[in-house]
């Protein structure tokens, strides 16, 4: 075979998947940021500003969460943010340079929250007039709540999986995977785009990573974004109190990226929670290993994140431009075109084709 070729496909094996995540890193990452010039342009990054109108107190016994009832941590519950006060972090946060902006809230599900569900209904409608893709993550929704969400302008709804159906009782047992399934089917059939990843860090086998990615990619649909956090360790959570479990890997991370590119072309690779413990030098592999979108600012939901201006330094470092709105992923005009073939080294082969980029100028 000469080259790459990528097509979307919903019928990935198991073991189809372990095998990318398992390929050498150097062939892993050639794969990757082929398969991502495809689809997207690679010097596009997008920009997103998280923000927790609803903080702490949650019901909900994820062992990694800061804002778990369960955990005794430095948060402390807030009250709903105010409507107003949201869009005003909106406006700055578009000033600022992001494209989306995304509203998360500390609870097990929206339920019978019919005052808060109007306000957030009013925050979605404004964010969405400022011209920004809204994205809300509220805990499980069901269909109605996920239609009037549609209606008042959310693009998108985040509701992640975490980890593989195996490792996922270990880590929360107040709500299953097939719950979470169930919200992400409501999200789908309402229309809007579905934001579904995981965390790294969570004591998960290889097996886990790979077997999370599995799920993902035989959706009926793929999940538009996919958001890959590395575990923000945090004091008085099991996960982030445990002696014996790691600092996510650099090198993981990337492994983890690559193979969501390659078998989710199409779908925004997000580069999550975790960028703290990352030097440049290692987001850059991520950021080539086909993640195109961050957080910015210096908090993500409840913990900190890289200050802002370094990551505007980094960018101009790496000389990467954000991504507008609402652009979706396309196909390359060298691939319409049929005027590009890149080819791979292959041992032993006699007469090594070098990469012709003929049509790019
Ligand atoms: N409560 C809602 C829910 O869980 O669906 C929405 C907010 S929740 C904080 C959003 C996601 O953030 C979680 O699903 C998890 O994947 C991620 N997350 C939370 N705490 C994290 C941590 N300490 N490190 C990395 N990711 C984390
Ligand atoms: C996602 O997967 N990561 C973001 C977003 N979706 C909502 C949240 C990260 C939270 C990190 C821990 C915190 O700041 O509390
Ligand atoms: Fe609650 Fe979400 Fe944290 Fe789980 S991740 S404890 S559901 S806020």
């Amino acid at each position: 075979m000469a080259g790459y070729t990528s097509t979307v496909r919903t019928d990935w094996t198991k073991p189809e998947v372990a095998e990318i995540y398992n390929l050498p890193m150097h062939e892993l990452m050639y794969r990757a940021a082929t398969v991502h010039r495809m689809y997207w342009n690679p010097g596009e990054v997008q920009q997103c500003t998280l923000l927790s109108i609803k903080t702490g107190g949650c019901t909900e016994d994820c062992k990694y969460c800061s804002q778990s009832v369960r955990n005794k941590t430095f948060v402390k519950p807030t009250p709903t943010m105010k409507v107003q006060e949201v869009l005003e972090a909106a406006r700055r946060a578009k000033e600022a340079g992001s494209t989306r902006f995304c509203m998360g809230a500390a609870w097990r599900e929206l339920g019978g929250k019919k005052n808060a569900f109007k306000h957030i209904l009013e925050m979605v409608s404004g964010v969405n007039g400022m011209g920004l893709e809204v994205c809300a993550t509220l805990g499980m929704l069901n269909p109605e709540q996920a239609r009037q969400l549609k209606e008042a302008g959310l693009s998108a709804y985040n509701h992640n999986l975490d980890t593989s159906p195996e490792h996922y009782p270990k880590v929360i047992s107040t709500r299953s995977y097939e719950e979470r399934l169930e919200t992400i089917k409501n999200v789908r059939e309402a229309g809007m785009s579905v934001c579904c990843g995981g965390i790294l860090g969570l004591g998960e086998e290889e097996s886990d990573r790979v077997g999370l990615l599995h799920v993902l990619a035989t959706l009926e649909v793929h999940p538009e974004s996919v958001p890959i956090n590395a575990l923000v360790a945090v004091k008085g959570t099991p996960l982030g109190d445990q002696e014996d479990i790691d600092q996510v890997d650099a090198f993981d991370m990337a492994r983890m990226i690559a193979t969501a590119r390659i078998v989710m072309p199409r779908t925004m690779v997000r580069l999550s929670a975790g960028r703290l413990s990352f030097s440049d030098a290692e987001q850059y592999m991520m950021f080539s290993a086909g993640a195109n979108s961050i957080f910015n600012g210096d908090t993500l939901l409840t913990t900190s994140n890289p200050a802002f201006e370094k990551d505007t330094a980094l960018f101009e470092k790496l000389g990467f431009q954000g991504k507008p709105a609402h652009v979706g992923p396309m196909v390359s005009k060298m691939e319409l075109e049929g005027d590009v073939e890149i080819t791979r080294v292959v041992k032993g082969m006699q007469e090594v084709k070098v990469e012709q980029v003929a049509g790019a100028n």
